[in-house]
């Protein structure tokens, strides 16, 4: 049966059959892939891109004068521009290659830590952060004898703004503000703009986890104002192992190196050492170049497609799921926001998450289980865990209505 088109032009079948792995079987069913907040699944361009490389061009980038070693810098520095254009930064040497979310904060946690913070100082996060953006400045508030604050969440999974504003308008001490842009949880999409511009007037430096809104929304870093912006690259249809922090050129030029190595390095002598011009000094040692190329091309791979589109696609599939979810007998979705991407965490009455996982799974549907590393989160909302379910551009409504049978049926067998 052909899938259902939620929205006349979208072009859904088109869009699958660019994925080879929605045709694998699953315990002798068709996957059903949910899980797109962990990781998204990979079109065939980007998986034959990164191939590419390691068959025709591999060698490394930035050292050799030789041909290969030329092509795979102009590969790679063209995957940089594309992301330059993706996310409307100014320079492409503003986009620095990571291996992910998880170093980009890491980079911004311990250079801005080292810049910014003493004694006293405060960096304020919130309530629904990725363990990703909660860690890295608890290491760097211990060690320059900062305090960490939260923004608190609402019932419906948002940002407490009134407290928001107290804690950045009201307090000389804050410094730093690290926020997601879009929660991987609840999916809310925070009003990221809004706080940035209140802190901006007090002097204060904005970083935006952005793992979940990559792939959902259109990033656009200069309207947005953020100082820094970390992302994945395989949560946005790209390879694992690749990531960016964008950054401010000004904020760039003042923040020391992360880590040391070669390539970071203009002269080293053995007394000293000074560093590369941006964005080299921040991307010490070998990149994952094929990694990098493979990202490229899936920014591309999504701005051939009307983003607009896919975003609506998504929505719908969100409200669909919603509305079927909820008439489940003891069924609560954490994340009620008004403004949401596709994912929707829910738990039910007697039935652990972990054994629906488990039974859904068992029909080729694959969603993630856990406390989706937001531990604090599931203390805000009385839970050791949630089922999530994550949509993608390439997920229909049959499968929607296939994942909200199987829960229902799941649940009269777990009771
Ligand atoms: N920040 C957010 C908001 C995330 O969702 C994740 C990963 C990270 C940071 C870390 O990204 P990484 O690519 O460096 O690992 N989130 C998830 C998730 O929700 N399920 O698995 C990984």
């Amino acid at each position: 049966m052909k899938p259902a088109a939620l929205i006349p032009a979208y072009d859904i079948e088109g869009i699958r059959a660019q994925f080879p792995i929605l045709k694998e079987l699953v315990h002798g069913k068709p996957l059903v892939y949910f899980d797109n907040a962990a990781t998204s699944q990979k079109p065939r361009r980007v998986i034959k891109a990164e191939s590419a490389y390691y068959a025709t061009i591999n060698a490394n980038v930035h050292r050799g004068v030789h041909t290969l070693s030329t092509k795979a810098t102009e590969a790679q520095e063209a995957a940089r521009e594309a992301i330059r254009k993706h996310i409307n930064a100014k320079h492409a040497h503003e986009v620095i290659f990571t291996s992910g979310t998880t170093a980009s904060i890491n980079l911004a946690a311990a250079g801005l830590g080292q810049l910014l913070l003493k004694k006293g100082d405060e960096v304020v996060i919130s309530g629904m952060e990725h363990h990703s953006n909660i860690v890295p400045w608890q290491l760097a508030c211990e060690r320059y004898g900062a305090t960490l604050k939260a923004i608190p969440i609402s019932d419906s999974g948002e940002w407490d703004l009134s407290i928001a504003d107290s804690l950045i308008a009201d307090s000389p001490n804050c410094k730093i503000l690290a926020t997601s842009h879009v929660s991987n949880t609840l999916g809310t999409i925070n009003p990221a703009k809004q706080l940035i511009t209140k802190a901006k007037k007090r002097g204060i430096v904005t970083v935006v986890d952005g793992a979940q809104a990559i792939a959902h929304l259109n990033v656009n870093v200069q309207d947005l104002d953020c100082d820094l912006y970390a992302f994945s690259g395989h949560k946005a249809y790209g390879p694992t192992g690749t990531g960016v922090l964008y950054g401010r050129e000004v904020l760039l030029e003042r923040m020391p190196p992360w880590q040391g190595g070669g390539e970071m390095i203009d002269t080293v002598t053995l007394e000293k050492s000074t560093w590369a011009k941006l964005p080299f000094k921040f991307e010490a040692g070998t990149p994952h170049i094929a990694g990098i190329i493979g990202l490229g091309e899936a920014i591309r791979w999504m701005e051939d497609y009307d983003k607009e589109a896919m975003a609506t696609h998504e929505h719908l599939l969100l409200e669909h799921a919603t509305k079927g979810l909820l008439t489940i007998d003891g069924l609560r979705i954490i994340g009620t926001a008004k403004e949401k991407v596709g994912v929707i965490s829910f738990a039910i009455d007697g039935v652990h998450h972990y054994d629906l996982g488990t039974l859904l799974d068992q029909q080729g549907i694959a969603v993630r289980t856990g406390h989706h590393c937001t531990q604090p989160l599931m203390g805000r909302f009385g839970v050791s865990g949630t089922t999530r379910v994550s949509f993608a551009c390439f997920n229909t409504v049959e499968e929607v209505e296939g994942m909200v049978a199987a829960t229902r049926k799941a649940v009269k067998m777990l009771r």
